[in-house]
């Protein structure tokens, strides 16, 4: 018996799947004898198999793959293409690479798993090819075994500044793998103490075991650098990117990372931002550090992936002119085109930082000429810490189907991150993820939704909140018709509803800054890291139109049009780009201090009545899983009640505008 469960791919007994039962035999390309993922491939069909439907069908190998060698997004996105389809007594596989065999083989499991007809799934033949080159989860894992905004238990990669490889590594790559996720950043992206020395002799044999690992399941090894290496391990005085010493000790440094751990791809930067080192301290700009790096690397086939996240964090609140939601697009834009080819800029989804509503960021639909990848957060760091409900799918397909309007067609951040509109070498997307050593991954069970999902949807930007729910409750809870629509019940309007009970109208924030979890309106209001709602008596938001900071100008037309104009601006963002009076009147008809009352006391009630769902599953799934979700709505409802209440009084107070429907207001 295993210390942690397995999710989606515990395979556990389907045997009432008759159709799936008859399968006899499997046709495989061949693959080389040494290679890992292949093996690995045919070893999870054959466990799948039999431990759903105890079957042992004949595994038969046919053509070669033609694997060519992946220099880019395009390379990697046709060796991962793969069709399934039926031939008599079974199945046949066709994929380029072993990769593409293994994720073949994990959509046949899927079928099984979730209870589906294989004859009528693959009857007209399937052909996959995913929607994104790079599919990638970011550990924000420190050395000490810690993890910064983790909510589900310590690391499982390292213990007392030692990397751990065990059975469960294997498991992790497995589960990750199944789900489409093909490469992976280990450590976090604040690289401090320890971590500094992952590239040195002290890590190298751990690294390359783990990377060898991954590599077996088609997911490739990144590793967060810390820009000031030169300094922090390298006994240099300086990090200019523009020092003949500084790229000097580079040179070597990589030389030898990449000799000792082969099968590295590349690193993730974050650099210039919240107190870490970079080339502004040296008046370069990030093109100048990410492209040094970039060149370095270029000659191993490394990648070097920089994030956008670069504001000022020292902001003093008596100042309107600064923003830190422009930050991104000015520190970015003006150098569109400057990067290498081997540069990815990240971006997160939003200018601010992970709240449950932002705009998307105008970086995404800006840039043109840069390799750039969405990055989003899984980590429930401002939408519940794993212990609220919250998927978050719903809330990626709205950003992914964004119409950026950057180009004549294809101008959405789904086909900008996929490579389609500016045809670029590499791109994608990432999640910071929200692993971590408890028993069950995520912490709360339903948080597996999001990790799952994640994948699912990174691998097919097609699939819909609702699919990928409900494949995730069949695999991971249960196939029962009722229970299965129960919890999608749940989990399917979730985000919305923890909306509605925390900050309202894209204002965002109001969260208790020492740990993001619980409301404290005034907790940022006075601080420096840029975050007001600028409330005062008669009115709240912040004025981001021309007349104001002028962020919403940032955008293409005719989205700079709609944000900056209080009247066209949908009602979900309002607060977001506009100061307002708080009798202002919604497109819903409502004023903006009704609409933040309804919307708290709506919000705290369906959160009851998501408990409530909860609660009538007692006996009809698994115990430890029920009473796990069971124990997390308890101090959920702690939770939204002290939101709504909270902001109401605040807003009642502030205003001194009573609710027009007389509920209790404290
Ligand atoms: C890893 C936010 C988080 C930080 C995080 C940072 C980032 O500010 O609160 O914990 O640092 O984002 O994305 O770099």
């Amino acid at each position: 018996m295993k210390n942690y469960a397995e999710l989606w791919t515990a395979y556990k007994e389907r045997k009432s799947n008759r159709d799936c039962r008859n399968l006899r035999k499997i046709c495989l390309p061949e693959t080389e004898a040494s290679d890992k993922t292949a093996e690995n491939a045919v070893n999870e069909l054959k466990a799948g198999l039999k431990g759903m439907l105890d079957i042992e069908p004949e595994i038969v190998f046919g053509s070669k793959v033609t694997s060519k060698p992946v220099t880019d997004g395009k390379s990697i996105l046709d060796s991962e293409e793969y069709s399934i389809s039926l031939i008599e007594d079974g199945i046949n596989i066709a994929a380029k690479s072993s990769s593409a065999i293994l994720y073949a083989v994990f959509d046949i499991l899927r079928t099984v798993a979730c209870e589906k007809d294989i004859t009528k799934t693959y009857a007209d033949g399937k052909t996959v090819r995913p929607s994104n080159p790079l599919r990638m989860l970011n550990h924000w894992d420190n050395m000490d075994g810690s993890i910064e905004r983790g909510y589900s238990g310590e690391s499982f990669f390292y213990v007392n500044n030692e990397i751990v490889i065990d059975e469960r590594t294997r498991d992790y790559a497995r589960l990750i793998a199944s789900v489409g996720i093909n490469a992976v950043v280990i450590n976090n992206v604040n690289v401090k103490q320890a971590a500094s020395y992952m590239i040195t002799d002290r890590y190298f044999d751990k690294l390359s075991q783990l990377g060898e690992i991954f590599a077996g399941y088609g997911i490739r090894l990144f590793l967060s650098l810390n820009y000031a290496s030169t300094i922090e391990i390298g006994g240099l005085d300086s990090a200019d990117p523009l020092d003949e010493n500084v790229i000097s000790w580079w040179k070597d440094k990589m030389a030898e990372v990449f000799k000792k751990i082969p099968t590295l791809a590349g690193f993730l930067v974050k650099a210039d931002s919240e107190g870490r080192p970079g080339p502004f301290t040296y008046g370069r700009t990030q093109a100048d550090g990410a492209n040094m790096l970039a060149n370095i690397v270029k000659e191993y086939g490394g990648i070097i992936i920089w994030r956008c996240f670069v504001y000022n964090c020292r902001q003093d609140w008596r100042d309107r002119k600064t923003d830190r939601a422009r930050a991104g697009y000015d520190n970015f834009m003006p150098m569109d085109g400057d990067y290498h080819d081997n540069v990815i800029l990240q971006i997160k989804n939003g200018p601010m930082d992970f709240q449950i509503r932002e705009p998307v960021s105008p970086l995404l639909g800006g840039l043109k000429k840069t390799n750039q990848m969405l990055e989003v957060q899984i980590a429930q760091e401002y939408t519940g810490h794993q212990i609220d409900v919250c998927y978050l799918i719903p809330e990626f397909k709205e950003i992914l189907g964004f119409k950026t309007y950057c180009s004549e067609d294809k101008d959405s951040v789904a086909d900008i991150i996929s490579g389609d509109t500016f045809n670029s070498r590499y791109s994608g997307m990432a999640a910071v993820t929200n692993t971590g050593n408890d028993f069950n991954w995520t912490g709360n069970y339903l948080a597996g939704a999001n990790l799952y999902g994640f994948g699912r949807l990174a691998f097919d930007t097609g699939l819909s909140s609702e699919q990928i729910a409900e494949e995730f409750v069949r695999m991971t809870i249960s196939q029962d018709e009722t229970v299965v629509k129960e919890i999608l019940g749940i989990l399917l309007p979730s985000r919305e509803i923890y909306e509605r009970y925390t900050s309202p109208l894209g204002i965002g924030w109001m969260v208790q800054p020492a740990t993001h979890y619980g409301c404290s309106v005034d907790g940022y209001e006075y601080d420096r890291w840029g975050t007001y709602h600028r409330a005062d008596h008669l009115g709240i938001g912040v004025d981001r139109t021309d007349k104001g900071t002028g962020y919403a100008l940032q955008y293409n037309e005719p989205n700079a049009g709609i944000y900056n104009s209080p009247e066209k601006c949908p009602d979900e963002l309002v607060l977001f780009f506009h100061h307002l009076p708080y009798t202002h009147k919604l497109h819903s008809g409502k004023t903006v201090i009704q609409h933040i009352y309804d919307s708290h006391f709506e919000g705290y009630e369906e959160a009851q009545q998501l408990a409530a769902k909860w609660d009538q599953l007692k006996g009809k799934i698994d115990d430890e899983v029920f009473e796990n979700v069971r124990e997390r709505f308890e101090r959920q409802l702690i939770n939204a009640r002290e939101w709504c209440d909270q902001v109401n009084s605040y807003f009642f107070r502030k205003s001194g505008i009573p609710d027009e429907k007389g509920r209790q207001i404290w």
